[in-house]
């Protein structure tokens, strides 16, 4: 990915102590004038850079951003994360990676936000976001399977995200199809939607909310969110959190792409929430019981009710009230 000049400037600032406004100036053929703008709009964006007319500038403090640079920085993988584009504020990332969909934007493009305003969830749901807090972000992917395969990915991301998080020490669960909880309550959650032409997915768009430094909630929503911080009481990256994701995800999904899902159903099993454990599901029709058995090589999911194991491919589990 080609480098915009402040991200030139940061990974220079990154390789020395002190780098001189000259220096600087000489190696991105600017002025140095040009330079002391660019450093000003750095530290307005939340980058610590000290300077004195003597040594020049140093990058003392990175902050928490989501820009493509700190996320790049973290990331092993071959294509997903490796076109990012990063915006301050916007309604819902989804639209963006929607439009970037329609042109013809690479597999695994990344679309991320400070401040999304209008974060979406399923079914006209809203996902709640505050400034700088959490992460927003959604994934472009073209996965050549057929198109009622598409759903599996929700679980595949489910299974990324967890295990990502989990490497951080944090307890998280799978609730069955898309949420990420750490002790029963919401920690993040994944709304994929896709485009389709003819009769094969062209896209499929991942879009993913992470609740990271949050200590409080809206008020509908407070007996059900949680926060990474507030789970761990340790501090994140929320960029290193977006990279391990995209590490994990671009490996799971390769292999969910050549050999189907069958090989995740343990692995989905070891992290789901409320295992063998009594639950409630909401379908269009009705509402069943039971115990959570587990899911299927589709994704279905699996309960023991009155009747003997009954599956599920599209329903809800019940955990709250007014969902
Ligand atoms: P969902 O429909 O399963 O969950 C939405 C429900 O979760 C809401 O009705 C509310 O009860 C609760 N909720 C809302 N915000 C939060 C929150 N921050 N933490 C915990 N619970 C909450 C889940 O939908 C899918 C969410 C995907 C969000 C991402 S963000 C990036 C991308 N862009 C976008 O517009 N949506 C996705």
């Amino acid at each position: 990915m080609a480098h915009t000049v402040r991200e030139q400037i940061l990974i220079a600032l990154r390789k020395r102590t002190w780098y001189s406004g000259q220096e600087l100036a000489e190696t991105l053929n600017i002025s140095r004038t040009a330079i002391w703008k660019h450093m000003q709009t750095l530290k307005e964006e939340g980058y610590q850079i000290i300077s004195n007319k003597k040594q020049g500038y140093q990058l003392v403090d990175e902050g928490d951003l989501l820009t493509p640079i700190a996320i790049e920085d973290g990331l092993t993988t071959v294509r997903f994360g490796r076109h990012i584009l990063h915006f301050e504020e916007l309604d819902t990332t989804q639209r963006i990676a929607h439009e970037q969909a329609q042109q013809q934007a690479q597999e695994g493009t990344l679309v991320v936000c400070d401040h999304q305003t209008n974060g979406r969830g399923q079914l006209g749901r809203t996902w709640h976001e505050a400034k700088n807090e959490g992460i927003a972000m959604s994934l472009l992917v073209r996965p050549d399977v057929p198109m009622h395969q598409a759903g599996q990915l929700t679980l595949v991301a489910g299974i990324a995200l967890a295990q990502s998080l989990r490497t951080f020490d944090v307890p998280v669960t799978i609730k069955w199809p898309n949420d990420i909880l750490i002790n029963g309550r919401k920690v993040a959650g994944i709304l994929t939607e896709m485009q389709t032409e003819a009769d094969r997915i062209s896209s499929v768009i991942i879009g993913i909310g992470i609740n990271v430094h949050h200590e409080q909630f809206p008020e509908g929503i407070k007996d059900r969110a949680t926060s990474l911080v507030r789970e761990s009481g340790r501090t994140f990256r929320r960029a290193e959190v977006v990279a391990a994701f995209l590490n994990r995800f671009e490996r799971l999904y390769t292999q969910w792409v050549e050999l189907g899902f069958g090989p995740f159903v343990f692995e989905w099993e070891t992290l789901a929430d409320r295992l063998h454990e009594q639950v409630t599901l909401r379908t269009r029709q009705a509402t069943a019981s039971g115990t959570l058995l587990g899911i299927d090589e589709t994704g279905t999911i699996r309960i023991e009710t009155d009747a003997g194991e009954t599956r599920f491919h599209s329903a809800e589990l019940i955990y709250w009230e007014k969902e």
